[in-house]
């Protein structure tokens, strides 16, 4: 009895904290303001009517206003990239995971260069990758590998430092396609 309701309670409650994170993604977008980021595929787009963010083709686009509507976190770590420990910060990928409300187990991400990585969503979770947006508080212009770079925390799990997160560690993201 007890335990029923607390469950109640806490889907009370991460329906009314998806639906605070949907609410701040559907501000409209400044004018003139530029997506940076498109979700496209299984996006829980029962809102979409009432979401500005939302293409004709249901593709959900973000301008910066959006992705920095997310709270950061931040974190220091060796990378095969910098040759000092350097420190990322940024919303973290199970965040923008959640306030979007996807609901697929494979993502795949694809940067302006067209490279392409497909990323399991539960990265998100094991790991808290984070999608930096500053670079030792600095933000990223696209030549130095922003404006989105998925970075994982390599110095926290001997697994992480190797080639296939360093590879799923794509910079310059421009989409994300859930699947
Ligand atoms: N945008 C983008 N991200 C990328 C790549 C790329 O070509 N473009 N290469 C990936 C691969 S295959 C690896 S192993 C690491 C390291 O790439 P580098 O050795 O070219 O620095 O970055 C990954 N992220
Ligand atoms: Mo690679």
């Amino acid at each position: 009895m007890k335990s029923a309701m607390s469950k109640v309670l806490l889907a009370l409650l991460l329906c009314q904290f998806q639906g605070f994170a949907l609410a701040q993604m559907a501000t409209p977008a400044a004018a003139g303001a530029r997506t940076i980021l498109r979700i496209s595929g299984l996006v829980a787009n029962a809102n979409a009517k009432a979401n500005p963010n939302i293409t004709s083709e249901g593709v959900l686009a973000l301008d910066e206003a959006a992705i920095d509507a997310l709270p950061v976190h931040s974190f220091t770590t060796t990378t095969p990239w910098f040759k000092e420990k350097t420190t990322f910060s940024g919303p973290l990928l199970a965040d923008l995971l959640d306030a979007v409300g996807i609901k697929g187990t494979l993502l795949t991400m694809r940067a302006l260069n067209d490279y392409k990585v497909q990323v399991p969503v539960s990265d998100a979770y094991q790991y808290h990758p984070l999608l930096a947006r500053k670079i030792n508080n600095r933000p990223i212009s696209v030549r130095e590998k922003g404006p989105l770079f998925l970075i994982y925390p390599f110095d926290s799990a001997p697994e992480l430092n190797t080639e296939l997160f360093f590879a799923r560690s794509i910079w310059q993201i421009k989409s994300i396609q859930v699947d």
